[in-house]
């Protein structure tokens, strides 16, 4: 039993400079906070970010009404109560709000309560109070899974789209380092990986300056939109920083790919279209690119290749390349168990990005992750291009035996705090710690 006692709720700032919600719970001498996190290529389905609208605070995007709602909705509501259950206590949550998209009090308002109480559950269930494993345990037991799988991790070292201005149209060209035993040679491998790429860019006179999420963002065309080959530009740059390391690329380390197309489309007459290296393609020729690039790079991951809209795309995406790469729906499914069942029954994507704020609960967000791995699904937790020092989201994958992570590029502290807490529980788990490399993504 948690009996909730005080609730306090702030204004706060995340990654890039713009407001966002932290959460105090309190209960007897325990505290336990949590920080929402922001995307910017956010899918139409997601639950609703509440901001003030406001224009003469923060360019309108206050978050001082979510603020509210936490102080005059929610905290009366739970105030003096116990719980036994998340489930219970994010049910309470959910009625109060009342709409499908958390519309009413917002998700910006609902989850800093939601992961806050578990946050605080753990600690009054783990012995010391203290454990570095008390928050995975206490989710692992709700999720029913081991807890012990230390995820690999997806690094986001190029970014474009809209987390940068350099034309690119993808939004995140990442590397994979899968061929190692455990987690933290896998995150080594990965730092080095970024560390070589930084020099072959400053060789061939490009910036080092970063993105949103950590990984550079150079312009590596003078026009305003990248044109033919800049994509495969990007490819190539990867594989040298991966050779340059001492690695092996398609044996130690991957690459994966988040397009978020829907950022570069268009509902047309005839379906959507997306404009793509200078020309408009339709979603027919964007399948061909990918099927050229699976076949001459050694891509093990590619998220959002299509649009949200585009299930009939979709649909022929996976019939022609689901075999061979691991397919990921992001704005697709926005982690709302009600989208993932459509694109399993419709055969639709083999993988599911999770990001609890596109829901707004920790109970619905483990809903959507169960539906995934009982339809052989793979899951990838992951962060929002707007962060925090909250590291809930390291603890969820390890928790939940997610098996992958996509948590940014190896810069920025946002990011980097993901990694560390990562670090953490491999050591806290000692010799029980699993990382499965390749084989947490679907066989090929
Ligand atoms: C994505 C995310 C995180 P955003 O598209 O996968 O990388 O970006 O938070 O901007 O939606
Ligand atoms: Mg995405």
């Amino acid at each position: 039993m948690v009996k909730i006692e005080k609730v306090v709720a702030r204004e706060v700032l995340d990654s890039r400079g713009f407001p966002t919600v932290e959460v105090e719970l309190f209960s007897g001498d325990m505290r336990a906070s949590a920080i929402v996190p922001s995307g910017a290529s956010t899918g139409e389905g997601e639950a609703l970010e509440l901001r003030d609208g406001d224009p003469s605070r923060f360019a309108g995007k206050g978050v001082l009404k979510a603020v509210q709602n936490v102080e005059r909705e929610i905290a009366p509501a739970i105030n003096g109560k116990e719980f036994l259950r998340q489930s219970v206590f994010d049910d309470l949550l959910r009625n109060l709000d009342g709409t499908p998209n958390k519309a009413k009090l917002g998700a910006n308002a609902i989850l800093p309560v939601s992961m806050a109480f578990a946050r605080l559950q753990s600690m009054i269930h783990s012995k010391q109070g203290f454990s570095a494993l008390a928050l995975t345990e206490n989710i692992s037991g709700v999720f029913g899974s081991q807890g012990m799988t230390l995820p690999v991790p997806l690094m986001n070292v190029f970014n474009g789209g809209k987390h940068a201005d350099n034309g690119i149209a993808i939004q995140e060209f990442m590397i994979v380092p899968t061929g190692f035993n455990r987690f933290s040679d896998s995150l080594r491998a990965g730092v080095e990986i970024f560390h070589s790429l930084k020099k072959i860019l400053t060789k061939k006179g490009l910036t080092t300056a970063v993105g949103d999420e950590g990984g550079f963002a150079p312009r590596i065309s003078s026009e305003d939109e990248a044109g033919p080959g800049s994509h495969e530009k990007v490819l190539t740059l990867l594989l040298d920083a991966i050779e340059t390391a001492g690695y092996r690329a398609g044996e130690d380390v991957f690459l994966a790919l988040d397009c978020a197309s829907s950022e570069f489309s268009k509902k047309t007459g005839a379906g959507v279209s997306y404009q793509f290296e200078g020309s408009s393609r339709s979603s027919a020729e964007m399948t061909q690119i990918y099927e050229k690039w699976i076949s001459q790079y050694p891509i093990l991951s590619i998220e959002d290749g299509l649009a949200e809209h585009d299930w009939e795309g979709w649909r022929i995406l996976t019939q022609r390349i689901g075999k061979q790469v691991q397919l990921v729906g992001d704005d697709l499914f926005v982690t709302n168990p009600e989208f993932l069942k459509k694109g399993i029954e419709r055969g639709v994507a083999n993988s599911i990005l999770v990001k609890l704020n596109q829901i707004g609960t920790l109970t619905e967000t483990l809903e959507a992750m169960k539906m995934a791995h009982l339809s052989g699904y793979t899951t990838i937790i992951s962060h929002r291009s707007g962060e925090s020092e909250d590291c809930f989201i390291a603890d969820l994958a390890v928790a939940t035996d997610a098996g992958q992570i996509k948590t940014g590029s190896a810069s920025r502290s946002d990011r980097l705090a993901k990694y560390n807490q990562l670090l953490r529980l491999e050591q806290a788990l000692g010799s029980r710690a699993r990382f499965k490399g390749k084989g947490s993504f679907p066989a090929r």
